[in-house]
């Protein structure tokens, strides 16, 4: 049996790794506890393992066991954000059931999944899967929050129209949730785009939509701070989903993807994108494209994801009003 840490409300948060070595027990994220989500409940972990919306390699099915293996590696205390998360009422809900193969099922099934889980109040926190995922998440969000803003960390848009005649794929999902009213666009910003097109004309597919893009070469010239600025701008004080493809990594950092793209940020500049996002409205977060087959000694990738998922998590502490020990001292 290995102990949970008792906090001050009660809620039994992650197995205390000094207690119990963090190589030792079932893999959860971060440790934390399985099933229910307490009653005030801040986070909710999920995993969404479906691949088959992919257009050129599969495998992110095995995300969410890759990212929940290696997070077991992660201490609960934020050294930055000062931020204890083993004080954050979360659950790690297990994974939402999925239709291999079938996207558009997979998409009704997953939002009934969050459904419950958002009318907790708590933010989820989705470890995928392909991009095609997001879709669901952005529909359940939308019926609690209204219209979202958008941040997407992608090395591509994922706004064509169609592949191979498909509307509902990896690559369609934000021309989708325009469409469908789930986001802002002229609110949103897609950050890192970058890599080969079939034709020129697909760069302007998202800035057409009404989307700012801040592609790879723009975003390397420029600081955090400056990035920091940029963002809040556009997003304010809206609702926000911050969508995390682990693309957008350069694959130096992050070789487990479905269509990696060079030239992209490193790991190390990629937490500081995300820090820099504290204090905005966090209603919801994704993770996605992590591919383990194609990940090398180490599993550096699902590392990267699985450490994405916990900056995530601080982002949803800080805004819930967990204090920080920068607030006691
Ligand atoms: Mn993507």
């Amino acid at each position: 049996m290995v102990p949970m840490q008792s906090t001050e409300n009660g809620f039994r948060g992650p197995v205390d790794g000094q207690q119990t070595p963090r190589f030792a027990g079932i893999k959860t994220f971060m440790r934390l506890p399985a099933g229910e989500l307490p009653a005030d409940a801040r986070v909710a972990i999920l995993g969404v393992p479906f691949d088959t919306a992919s257009s050129y390699r599969t495998g992110s099915r095995f995300g969410p066991e890759a990212v929940r293996s290696i997070s077991s590696l992660l201490r609960p205390f934020h050294p930055v954000h000062r931020v204890d998360l083993a004080a954050v009422p979360a659950a790690d809900v297990g994974d939402a059931p999925v239709v291999p193969g079938n996207v558009v099922e997979t998409a009704r099934r997953v939002q009934a999944f969050l459904e419950p889980l958002v009318a907790t109040g708590a933010v989820p926190l989705v470890i995928g899967g392909d991009h095609s995922i997001t879709l669901a998440s952005l529909r359940a969000l939308r019926a609690r929050h209204g219209r979202l803003s958008l941040v997407q960390f992608d090395s591509h848009g994922d706004t064509w129209d169609e592949y191979f005649g498909e509307r509902y794929t990896h690559g369609t999902t934000f021309r989708r949730a325009v469409e469908e009213d789930l986001i802002d666009p002229r609110a949103s910003i897609q950050v890192g785009l970058r890599g080969s097109l079939y034709q020129e004309r697909d760069a302007a597919l998202s800035t057409d939509l009404g989307f700012e893009v801040l592609p790879a070469r723009e975003l390397l010239a420029l600081d955090v701070e400056a990035f920091r600025a940029r963002v809040a701008a556009r997003v304010g004080e809206n609702p926000l989903f911050v969508s995390f493809d682990i693309d957008f990594v350069d694959p130096s950092c992050a070789p487990a993807t479905g269509t990696p793209e060079v030239g992209g940020p490193t790991s190390a500049h990629a937490l500081e994108l995300l820090r820099a996002l504290a204090g905005l409205r966090l209603a919801g977060a994704d993770c996605v494209e992590i591919s383990p087959a194609y990940d090398g000694p180490g599993q550096i990738t699902a590392l990267l994801g699985a450490t994405v998922v916990w900056e995530l998590m601080a982002l949803a502490a800080l805004r819930a009003g967990v204090p920080t020990t920068a607030d006691v001292s």
